[in-house]
C-alpha cells in the first residue's frame, strides 16, 4: 500500500513537472500551473497562521508564535486575508477565517490604535468581504469600527488626530502625515454609500482638502509631517513615499471610485507638481527623488519599495509611458539581488536599507502594467517576483520577511499585507478573468477590491 502511494507520489511529481516544462509561456496551462503555486503559497502561509497565531495579528513562524499590534488582538491577517480568499476562491480557508471573525472580532476595546493602518487594513478588509461575500455581518463591523474611529476628525483643521481609542474615543497625536490623513478617503466613502450615511465621507474628505489648501502654491507639492492643530508644517520634505504616498493614490482612486471631481482637480495639481520636482532622469534609470516642498529642490535621491505604488497610479491616470519608465528602474531594483531592499540611493543604486518586508508595490505597479498593455515583459517579470518570494521567503513552515537582500537572512515574522497584497497580486498575474476583472473595482491601498454596486 505504502509503495503505491510512493510510486503515484513520484509520478504525479514527474507529471507536473514534465508538464511544466512543456507548457508554452504565457499559455493558459502555464497560467494555469502558476494559479494553483500561488494559491499553494497562499495556504501554506495562511496554514502557518491557523498552526500558531490563531487569533492573533500576525505570525512569526520560524519562532512558531504569533504577535498583535496592540494589547489585544483586531485579527488583522484574517481580515487582510479574505479578500485574496474570495478571489482565490479557497473555501475552506474563507469558512475558517470567517467563523474566527464573527466570532472574536470585537471593537468594544480600551486601547489606542493607529486609525490610518486600521482603516486600511480592517475597514477595508471588512468592507471588500461585505461586497465579495454578502453576509452583512461584515458591514456590521465596518460601520461599528467607522464609528468608534470618527472622534480623530475632530480637531481644529478638519485633520484627523492618527491615534484613538475605540472604547473611550479618546484621540491623540497631533502630528500626522498626509498620508495618515487622506488615505482613508476610499474607506469612508465606501462606508457612506454602503450605509447611506454621507457623512463618513464629509469629515474625510474635509481633511484632504485641508492638507490640499497647505500645499505649496510655488511647487504644489505637500510635506511628510503636519500638526493637525495649527495646520502647519513640521517636516517639509516632499516625496512620494511613506507618509504622503496613498494621498496621492486615493485623490486618484477616490476620483475613479465615487467620480467626485475635486477629487480630480486636486490630483491633477498634485500629479504636475510630482513631475516637475520629485521625477529623476538619473544615469541609473528614471526615478522619483526628494525635494524640500517650498522652493523644490532636490533634497535626496532616495528611492524606496513604498515608492514604487506609484507605477500602478500612473497606469489609472493613463500615464503608460512614465509607468513603463518607472518600472524599467524598479524591475532593476528588484532583480539586483533577487529581492527589491526596503531603500536604495538611486545615484549609484547603492542599498540604504537592506530589508525586505515581502512588500507588494513593485508587483501591484509591474501587475498594473501587464494588465493595461498585455506586454508579456511584465509577465515574465511577474513569474519572476513570484519565484523570488518561493526561494528567498519561504521556510518550512511558511513565509517570512527578509533581513538582507544581500545575503537572504530571514526575519521571521510576516505583515498581515502579504496575504491582502503581495499574494493576491502575484495571483492575479495568472488569475481567469472570472476569478477577477481589475477594470471593474478600484483597490484599495491594501488591494481590497472595492465594487460601484451600491448603485
Ligand atoms: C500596506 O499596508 C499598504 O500598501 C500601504 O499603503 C503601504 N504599506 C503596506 C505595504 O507595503
Amino acid at each position: 500500500m505504502k509503495s503505491r502511494l510512493i510510486i503515484f507520489i513520484i509520478a504525479s511529481l514527474s507529471f507536473v513537472s514534465i508538464h511544466a516544462k512543456e507548457v508554452k509561456s504565457g499559455s493558459n496551462a502555464e497560467k494555469q500551473i502558476y494559479a494553483e503555486r500561488v494559491k499553494s503559497a497562499f495556504k501554506k502561509a495562511w496554514h502557518a497562521y491557523k498552526e500558531y497565531a490563531w487569533g492573533m495579528d500576525a505570525v512569526n513562524p520560524i519562532s512558531k508564535t504569533g504577535h498583535n499590534w496592540y494589547s489585544q488582538p483586531l485579527l488583522m491577517t484574517p481580515v487582510d486575508a479574505y479578500s485574496t480568499m474570495c478571489i482565490m476562491n479557497l473555501q475552506k480557508e474563507k469558512n475558517e477565517a470567517k467563523e474566527l471573525i464573527f466570532e472574536r472580532l470585537n471593537f468594544d476595546k480600551d486601547m489606542e490604535i493607529q486609525q490610518f493602518e486600521i482603516a486600511i487594513r480592517i475597514m477595508g478588509g471588512l468592507l471588500s468581504a461585505y461586497q465579495l461575500d454578502g453576509d452583512p455581518r461584515f458591514l456590521e463591523l465596518a460601520e461599528d469600527l467607522g464609528k468608534r474611529m470618527m472622534p480623530v476628525f475632530e480637531s481644529p483643521t478638519g485633520m484627523p488626530y492618527r491615534l484613538v481609542n475605540l472604547h473611550t474615543g479618546e484621540v491623540k497625536g497631533e502630528i500626522t502625515n498626509p498620508c495618515e490623513v487622506g488615505s482613508m478617503l476610499l474607506e469612508y466613502g465606501m462606508l457612506s454609500k454602503l450605509t447611506n450615511n454621507p457623512e463618513y465621507y464629509e469629515k474625510c474628505k474635509r481633511g484632504v482638502k485641508a492638507v490640499f489648501e497647505r500645499r505649496s502654491l510655488k511647487t504644489n507639492l505637500v510635506g511628510t509631517n503636519i500638526n493637525v492643530e495649527t495646520g502647519e508644517w513640521t517636516n517639509k520634505d516632499a516625496h512620494i513615499s511613506g507618509c504622503i504616498d496613498a494621498y496621492y493614490e486615493y485623490l486618484l482612486k477616490g476620483w475613479l471610485l465615487f467620480g467626485d471631481k475635486e477629487l480630480k482637480e486636486m490630483w491633477d495639481v498634485c500629479k504636475k507638481g510630482i513631475a516637475d520636482y520629485l521625477a529623476d532622469e538619473s544615469e541609473t534609470g528614471f526615478w522619483y527623488g526628494h525635494a524640500d516642498m517650498d522652493s523644490g529642490e532636490r533634497t535626496s535621491t532616495v528611492f524606496g519599495a513604498l515608492d514604487c505604488f506609484y507605477g500602478a497610479v500612473l497606469c489609472l491616470d493613463n500615464d503608460i509611458a512614465t509607468a513603463r519608465k518607472l518600472q524599467t528602474s524598479i524591475n532593476k531594483m528588484w532583480t539586483m539581488h533577487g529581492l527589491e531592499p526596503e531603500m536604495i540611493d538611486y545615484t549609484h543604486i547603492d542599498i540604504l536599507a537592506p530589508y525586505y518586508m515581502a512588500r507588494p508595490e513593485a508587483i501591484e505597479a509591474n501587475y498594473y502594467l501587464w494588465h493595461f498593455t498585455n506586454d508579456k515583459q511584465y509577465y515574465e517579470m511577474g513569474k519572476t517576483m513570484f519565484e523570488s518570494i518561493e526561494r528567498n521567503c519561504q521556510v518550512d513552515n511558511g513565509y517570512v520577511q527578509i533581513k538582507d537582500v544581500r545575503t537572504m537572512d530571514k526575519w521571521d515574522t510576516l505583515e498581515s499585507f502579504f496575504f491582502a497584497e503581495t499574494m493576491k497580486y502575484c495571483y492575479l498575474y495568472f488569475a481567469p478573468k472570472k476569478a477577477f476583472n481589475l477594470d471593474k473595482c478600484i483597490l484599495n491601498t491594501e488591494a481590497h477590491p472595492f465594487f460601484r454596486t451600491w448603485k
